[in-house]
């Protein structure tokens, strides 16, 4: 395997170390082969939000393959998905689920470059929306802690068609569309920034957005990926009211397994095929396993208080971390907003890509492998976001606390 790995991200070279050989996961903790335990806050980047192992997850999935594993045909279990997508988010009157978060975005661009007839479309410096050619350019997330942001074997035509504006700066993309707007099918936004780090919209921002998306008749289109059912269960759009055209999913949504969507108002989703001719398809789409682990990763969603506790939680470990580096004078910055956190070594606001390409790799590096002998385990990339999920504990907080505190003594 190239790197001895099977996505860049994991490959802890930003970090200095070899990847961890995983064995297991059980509540919020981790265990490698060498039956190491450490606290978990990457949660397979994001799915989790269960805990790993919960047992109404993995008793859906034992059921589910006792009637075997894949049909490549319907099966009731997505139509129970796609209801509950479609009941939490009010912008979505029609989905099609795939089988990754790249595959939902891939697809939802090439949705809205037939629905609008145009071609060019606007992502975000230090955004990232998967791998498909099409967003490979100036990403976040492992592009950018490999320093690569923009991917060799990208076709020049590719990239003449995708515009990169500046996150939090809507000048920018004024900008853009005074220039291309006639050809520009959908601006494709992460509504908090979680692939440069945690970025939050600044206000007005994503309001921006919406209001010129409708003012040149181009789409909007929310990748939720991260967002959907993290921030709250309706995703940032629930949050902040403000209404996608087309939003796409996927972690949470399949509970471990692999699963994405893309979703939105019928008289767009109708052009998918074979409803309408924009083609897209997928053997393992709607499997049954990764259906069962969605609905049970969604319904265990719904019990209530159930991101109050999770928001509290990282709201006591971001305050505590807060005051352990005012202790240790050093220059740091938290951003915090639901049960997602990072934590930054620089003494600017981490605002926009500018602002995170001025973190101390090097630094966050240091503190990364003395967390990990402590037992703590963060994301390896100081690209990346923090995330709780409800198995973890306050005695999980008060240790990782405790382990901030000694790993900032030795750095
Ligand atoms: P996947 O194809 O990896 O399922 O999803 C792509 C994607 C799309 N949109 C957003 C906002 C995303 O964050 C992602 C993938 N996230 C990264 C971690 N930040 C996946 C981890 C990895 O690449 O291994």
């Amino acid at each position: 395997m190239p790197g001895g790995v099977n996505s860049p991200v994991r490959a802890f070279k930003s970090v200095g170390l070899n990847p961890l050989m995983i064995k297991r996961g059980q509540g919020s903790k981790i265990y490698d082969v060498d039956d190491n335990q450490f606290i978990d806050y990457v949660y397979s980047w994001g799915p989790l939000i269960l805990g790993h192992s919960h047992p109404q997850v993995i008793n859906a999935i034992c059921a589910a393959a006792q009637d075997g594993t894949s049909y490549g045909a319907c099966c009731e279990k997505e139509i129970e998905l796609t209801q509950l997508i479609c009941e939490a988010f009010p912008s979505i009157d029609k989905v099609r689920l795939v089988n990754s978060g790249t595959e939902a975005t891939m697809s939802a661009v090439r949705l809205a470059r037939a629905y609008t007839g145009r071609d060019k479309i606007i992502k975000f410096e230090g955004c990232y929306h998967g791998h498909a050619d099409t967003f490979l350019i100036k990403a976040g997330s492992g592009m950018l802690t490999s320093g690569v942001p923009t991917s060799p074997g990208v076709p020049k035509a590719f990239i003449e068609q995708t515009l990169v504006c500046k996150y939090n700066d809507l000048e920018s993309v004024k900008k853009a569309f005074m220039q291309s707007g006639p050809n520009i099918a959908a601006v494709i936004v992460e509504p908090i920034a979680a692939n440069m780090g945690l970025v939050t919209p600044k206000p007005g921002f994503l309001e921006g957005l919406r209001e010129i998306t409708r003012l040149y008749g181009s789409l909007l289109i929310f990748d939720e990926v991260i967002t959907g059912f993290r921030t709250c269960y309706g995703g940032v759009q629930t949050l902040t009211g403000i209404t996608p055209d087309l939003t796409t999913l996927g972690k949470i949504i399949g509970g471990g397994l692999p699963v994405g969507a893309y979703g939105g108002r019928a008289e767009i989703m109708d052009r998918v095929s074979p409803e309408g001719d924009v083609y897209q398809a997928g053997t393992l789409s709607g499997n049954p396993l990764a259906m069962a682990a969605g609905i049970a990763t969604l319904k265990g969603l719904q019990e209530a208080g159930f991101y109050k506790r999770l928001e509290d939680m990282v709201c006591k470990l971001t305050d505590n971390m807060q005051n352990i580096f005012k202790a240790h004078d050093l220059e740091y910055a938290i951003n915090r907003t639901g049960s997602m956190f990072s934590l930054f070594f620089t003494k600017q606001e981490v605002k926009d890509y500018e602002s995170v390409l001025s973190c101390d790799t090097t630094n966050y590096a240091r503190f990364y492998r003395e967390l990990l002998e402590a037992g703590i385990y963060f994301p390896p990339s100081q690209f990346e976001v923090c995330f709780v999920s409800g198995a973890h504990s306050l005695d999980d907080i008060n240790n990782t606390a405790e382990a901030v505190n000694r790993a900032l003594d030795t750095i």
